[in-house]
């Protein structure tokens, strides 16, 4: 083909005149709202709001140091934003309204663009109103795969919830600023669900190795997961492999926003169940029907997976040590707590629905937490002086957990600290920012517990 320079000067023009058909579309990510249906078989379908209009939202599945392009695109009444949790992600791209970008209008998009550099079971969800906005189902996985995978049958995304519906109508109850749970444990619903679906059931073959991605999409409930008729083994906690596996031989925790990934054999010859051990009895959550054997014995053993490429931390004596006080809440009620530099009474806070502290501020300071220069390692000790869980998670970072003994646990991005306990944590400070820190029980967070650090 011979292209003159006048051709060739029209085709730039065309391109300047559709640039956007120059480049390939963005692909983008619409919270809208949908309806699905949530609850048991008969009921009507629940009016939700979801990204790409379901609960969960679309799916993004990647390989490791791949990128992420997406254009946020907010058809829904109010303003959003998308935070990628466990991502050690670009700052910009964080997703918090208010400290990295401003929340999104309705009508209005926001391109996120960033790089996934762990491999893991990561997730999103909305970071504005999130009290609400979560519980409307703004949620999705964000699946980051090894280069090298584990030898599994199935891989499965199971995100589990906890919805709160009217049991007439099946409909959302809208009483999100409710001040008795935002002073208790937070909004717990009457309905759970596994990836959007009142006991689901999966198809599956006895001595079959599944990979069971767990994500706690709830906004406040602490499941106690335990697996029937499966026997296996925790690979993974909050995305980052166990250098060691953890053999299940018991129910574990999994508050808000952690994730466990598991490789599990199926061993039962029917039906093989997750469910949540409860105070008042078990609920399964999920069940996998067998038909048919993959092989005659389930497989020996098990390999941890790949490690990530996290910064060097074993040693954690002399580092500075930082107390962060988690305050408040019902029948340990503030006395006082300062929003900006005004110190409000207990009474007063509480007219403005706030109900928790940290470190004295009933929100997020205008001074940080933490001001940490980059590389440098810190312990963060969270001394629970309240009557509830909480699930401490840092933006930006993962830490490790330092176990009783002094000795340095998994890796994590969210810390459950039972009521009265001290946890201790210890993370090197090597993404500059500012990064939020707040509790992911999101009542709480909205009701006074959050606050930040900066990596400057
Ligand atoms: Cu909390």
């Amino acid at each position: 083909m011979n292209l003159s320079r006048r051709s060739l000067l029209k085709s730039a023009a065309a391109l300047a005149v559709f640039p956007t058909l120059a480049r390939s579309a963005p692909l983008t990510l619409t919270a809208r709202e949908g309806a699905q249906l949530i609850a048991p078989p008969g009921y009507p379908e629940t009016d939700i709001w979801g990204f790409d209009g379901s609960v969960p939202g679309s799916p993004i599945h990647l390989q490791q140091g791949e990128r992420v392009q997406r254009r946020l695109v907010n058809e829904l009444p109010q303003a959003t934003s998308v935070h990628w949790h466990g991502i050690r992600i670009d700052n910009a791209m964080d997703g918090v309204p208010g400290l990295t970008q401003e929340a999104v209008p309705s009508g209005a998009t926001f391109d996120y663009d960033f790089i996934v550099p762990d491999a893991g079971t990561y997730w999103y969800h909305a970071h504005n109103k999130s009290v609400e906005q979560v519980a409307r189902g703004l949620y999705g996985p964000l699946i980051v795969h090894e280069s090298e995978a584990p030898d599994v049958e199935q891989d499965l995304v199971l995100m589990l919830d906890d919805w709160r519906l009217d049991p007439e109508t099946a409909q959302i109850t809208q009483d999100f600023d409710n001040g008795h749970d935002l002073s208790h444990a937070g909004r717990l619903g009457n309905l759970t669900t596994v990836n959007g679906a009142f006991d689901p059931s999966f198809p599956v073959q006895q001595n079959q190795r599944l990979r069971l991605r767990l994500v706690n999409a709830a906004n406040a409930r602490v499941f106690t997961v335990g697996l029937d008729g499966m026997s296996g083994w925790i690979v993974a906690l909050d995305g980052m492999p166990l250098a060691e596996p953890i053999p299940i031989e018991d129910t574990f925790p999994l508050a808000p926003a952690q994730r466990a990934d598991l490789l599990v054999d199926v061993l039962a010859a029917e039906t093989a169940s997750l469910f949540s051990q409860e105070r008042d009895g078990a609920f399964g959550l999920a069940r996998f029907v067998v038909a048919g054997q993959a092989a005659s014995t389930p497989r020996a053993g098990v390999r941890p997976l790949p490690p990530n490429p996290l910064p060097e931390l074993t040693d954690i004596n002399n580092v500075p040590r930082h107390e962060m006080r988690l305050q408040g809440g019902a029948m340990r009620w503030l006395e006082s707590a300062r929003i900006g530099e005004t110190e409000l009474s207990g009474r007063e806070l509480a007219q403005l629905g706030r109900f928790w502290a940290l470190n004295g501020y009933a929100e997020r300071p205008d001074d940080p937490f933490l001001d940490a220069s980059p590389g440098s390692v810190h312990r963060i000790a969270f001394v629970n002086e309240t009557v509830f869980p909480h699930a401490m998670h840092l933006h930006g970072h993962h830490f490790r957990l330092i176990l009783p003994d002094g000795s340095l646990g998994p890796w994590r991005d969210t810390v459950l600290v039972e009521r009265g306990e001290t946890r201790e944590i210890a993370l090197v400070t090597d993404n500059p920012g500012n990064w939020l820190l707040h509790c992911h029980m999101l009542g709480h967070a909205a009701s006074g517990m959050m606050s930040w650090y900066r990596v400057t």
